[in-house]
């Protein structure tokens, strides 16, 4: 039999453009002279990956040669980002496909601009585990991402006078030429029904599920490119479809709707991607989706195991499965049972090796973000799951009352249980109870999540806690992003940064070299001009040629206070129209945002909309136009990231100390050579030590200001009262004069800082203006600014995913003792 080499197209110019008109013609069945745009996109795409098709096929065969313990990412999130341009990097195609493309008359950059992300996750969660993948596949670790192709990704962002209206995200509607769906290799998943006794052949009392219904879950493969290593890692996310085809007699007897029922009820479970961030609400299709995801998941990695003859007692040397949140932590209960329903195994032995196979992480601080799932609807979707999470408690809890005798009090803290305001699963406990290590995402929020949040489990198992601070990927958030800098980088460092972020060090002495900073200076300037340019063609917004460029970008969310930074700009517009300061001393800003709200949170929703109304207010008054303007371009993404942050002069990251988690927009932005303005929170602690206090802006109270304050009981009116500018910058909000003279349209945002103000921006608003004075006072320094901003580059190498990833092996994955 002739063995199987696989060869990859000729990496000439000619070879592409050959390979292209392949797949165009002989794929897809068209000339190219009849070729649509998105034809031509479709062709181009799938001729990239064919380049990538060799190092994919070698790298599982090597993989499944020598199998070793890899690691299983599961997460119900991936916000991945356009494909085309990380794979051409990861080929290093770029120049050979730009020239094919145009040898055969085809505008290369117009065909780019066709992809639609796919935006499959809600925000920093899912960009993170894209980074993370991304980094495994560059340094080469066996590993596999699991997760769900939803159908619609986040929702389409559009603004109608100012509110956020949300558009369905069709991502699919051009065709999907970067994935690989294998409906033959369906996995079956069960829901509903019971549970029985049962005698089995060996005379054993056993239990059993007894599902009610079950769908099927189709694999999808996408390759998960290394940078410019040969590696290609697997990302395997599934979709739904019903067991039984539609009802044919019930189609010819008329009631269509009725025939296709099953179908749409089981496709609705990969539908559409919940659209919630940090305050998941217990819904029934969610769990469907996450059990879905896990179920599909633990069979396959399983029945891989065993085509490999493993003994699955031994699997922990197999697989470590990294839960990203509580969202996949069903798998847990999910792994009993296949093991001892499927599997033959016993309770203990059983345990043995779960309690081995996962860790946790957690990516909240907000008590109410930790999700629990009613015990009522568990038991109805998920039966003999919550049997054995009733077990998993027991056994816990006695383990519990041991070390802690007659603390009655911390075992219903601890249990896995709650008993009120509703019975209900605590998903994270069940996966700190069953993980390996659970794990923060940055310094100062490992500190808390131990200290706070789940303190009763840090006194029985101190060990398990363990932090690994958030990283992002260079590959595209730099050389993708901001290709000017990275010529310059390599021109002064030369190659190899890219893999090994730490050597950003080696700019520090050209801080203070003045060609470099003058380069430094030209791509900022460059890159400040594309985005005007195309904020311009894509939203129709015309930013001033020189300004401070002042970024917010981030999800909606009252803790990341964007009403602060709201509150600033009133403050800035009061001050000139009112003649407060002299038009020369202002410093001229275009603050810029970026923001989601999730569908059904009111307040962030509100927030969207006066910003909005200051926005325009402030582009029609002449008093202030050449010296501030607000732009917030609607459907903040992956690819509009991109082009944002390597423009930004400033970055913004003023959550309330002790509420964001980690935070990974503040490690791109400074990467990207932005100063930060930021509270001593998250990751912003590490940025600030890293780069230093002189290049970096804090501001706010620290985090046990902030508990002792809400402990003194917390009354945002009196520092209304008692701070003149803050009343001022209220009062103009509160007049109706950026609402077209309706009060009641600025209320619901002004009343509630007045008097909630969970997140106490009043309580930090005077120290967050002084800070931004010292921005203005440094920006005026040009020197001295952009010494600040190579600092913030050379010293954020830290901040590489590639490191994240290193610390998860060290730590959690493959520890050497
Ligand atoms: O760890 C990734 C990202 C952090 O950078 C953010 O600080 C954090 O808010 C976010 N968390 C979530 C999930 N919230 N919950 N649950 O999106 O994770």
């Amino acid at each position: 039999r002739a063995t199987e080499t696989v060869v990859g197209p000729e990496r000439t110019v000619d070879g592409f453009a050959k390979a292209f008109l392949d797949e165009l013609n002989f794929e897809a069945g068209v000339a190219l002279k009849r070729s649509t745009t998105t034809d031509q996109y479709l062709a181009l795409a799938r001729t990239i990956r064919g380049y990538l098709m060799a190092d994919w096929l070698r790298t599982a065969e090597r993989r499944r040669q020598n199998p070793t313990k890899m690691v299983g990412y599961l997460s119900a999130e991936y916000l991945l980002g356009r494909q085309m341009g990380n794979s051409l990097l990861a080929t290093d195609l770029g120049d050979i496909a730009e020239q094919a493309m145009t040898s055969l008359g085809l505008d290369f950059n117009l065909l780019r601009a066709q992809e639609i992300e796919p935006g499959l996750g809600n925000g920093g969660l899912g960009r993170l585990a894209a980074c993370f993948i991304d980094s495994l596949a560059s340094m080469d670790v066996p590993s596999i991402g699991y997760g769900i192709r939803y159908e619609y990704g986040i929702f389409r962002q559009t603004f109608e006078e100012g509110r956020q209206v949300e558009v369905p995200d069709a991502w699919l509607s051009l065709g999907a030429p970067w994935e690989f769906p294998h409906p033959d290799r369906a996995v079956q998943v069960n829901f509903g029904g019971t549970t029985e006794q049962y005698i089995d052949g060996d005379g054993r009392t056993r239990r059993r599920w007894l599902p009610a219904w079950n769908v099927q879950g189709i694999p999808y493969h996408y390759m998960v490119p290394g940078y410019q290593n040969g590696v290609v890692n697997t990302l395997r996310l599934w979709s739904a479809r019903a067991t039984q085809e539609f009802d044919l007699k019930i189609f010819n007897s008329g009631d269509y709707a009725e025939a296709v029922r099953a179908q749409t009820f089981a496709e609705n479970i990969s539908k559409v991607l919940y659209p919630e961030d940090s305050t998941p609400q217990g819904r029934e299709l969610r769990l469907q989706q996450q059990y879905f995801f896990v179920a599909c998941s633990l069979k396959d990695f399983i029945d891989r195991t065993l085509e490999e003859d493993f003994d699955l007692t031994r699997l922990d040397e197999r697989i470590i499965f990294q839960l990203n949140d509580t969202h996949p932590v069903i798998a847990i209960p999910e792994m009993m049972r296949l093991l001892m329903d499927e599997h033959d195994m016993e309770w203990a032995a059983a345990w043995e090796v779960t309690s081995k196979c996962f860790a946790y992480t957690c990516h909240t601080l907000l008590p109410e973000a930790l999700e629990v799932w009613p015990v009522e609807l568990m038991t109805r979707l998920l039966p003999r799951h919550m049997e054995i999470i009733y077990r998993i408690n027991e056994e816990f809890l006695d383990t519990v009352r041991e070390a802690f005798p007659g603390d009655e009090l911390r075992v219903r803290r601890m249990s896995v249980i709650q008993e009120h305001p509703e019975r209900a699963v605590r998903m994270a406990n069940l996966a700190t109870v069953a993980g390996v290590k659970v794990n923060g995402v940055a310094a100062l929020h490992s500190e808390l999540l131990r200290d706070k949040l789940l303190p009763d489990f840090a006194a029985l198992w101190p060990n398990k806690f363990t932090n690994v601070t958030n990283g992002v990927t260079p590959r595209r958030f730099i050389r993708l992003a901001n290709q000017q800098l990275s010529t310059l980088i390599t021109d002064t460092i030369g190659p190899g940064w890219e893999t090994d972020l730490e050597r950003l060090r080696e700019l520090e002495p050209y801080a203070d070299d003045a060609a470099f900073t003058e380069s430094f200076r030209q791509v900022k300037q460059a890159n400040k001009d594309r985005l005007r340019s195309i904020l311009s063609q894509r939203d129709g917004i015309e930013l001033p040629e020189h300004a401070m460029l002042d970024v917010m970008v981030k999800r909606l969310h009252e803790y990341k206070r964007q009403t602060l930074k709201l509150l600033h700009i009133v403050s800035m517009y009061d001050d000139i129209t009112s003649g407060r300061v002299r038009r020369e001393d202002v410093v001229p800003r275009t603050f810029v945002f970026g923001a989601k709200a999730a569908p059904g949170y009111f307040m962030a929703k509100e927030i969207i909309f006066l910003i909005n109304s200051v926005a325009k207010t402030i582009a029609q008054d002449p008093r202030v136009t050449d010296l501030m303007a607000v732009a917030f371009p609607a459907n903040y993404n992956v690819t509009l990231a991109n082009k944002l942050i390597p423009a930004a002069d400033l970055s913004e990251q003023i959550s309330l100390a002790g509420k964001e988690a980690s935070g990974t927009g503040n490690m791109k932005f400074a990467l990207n050579g932005a100063l930060t303005i930021g509270t001593d929170d998250g990751a912003n602690v590490e940025i600030r030590e890293l780069v230093g206090d002189e290049n970096f802006f804090l501001f706010g109270m620290l985090e046990p200001e902030v508990a002792a304050l809400a402990d003194r009981g917390y009354t945002p009116s009196s520092f209304y009262e008692s701070n003149p500018a803050l009343k001022r910058a209220i009062d103009l909000l509160a007049s109706g004069h950026f609402t077209g003279g309706d009060r009641s349209l600025a209320a619901p945002v002004v009343d509630d800082l007045l008097y909630k103000d969970r997140f106490m921006a009043l309580a930090d608003f005077q120290s967050y203006l002084d800070a931004q004075a010292r921005v203005d006072a440094a920006y005026r320094d040009v020197d001295g600014w952009t010494r600040s901003a190579v600092l913030n580059v050379a010293r954020s190498g830290f901040f590489s995913s590639d490191r994240s990833m290193r610390d998860y092996l060290d730590r959690i994955w493959m520890p050497k003792s």
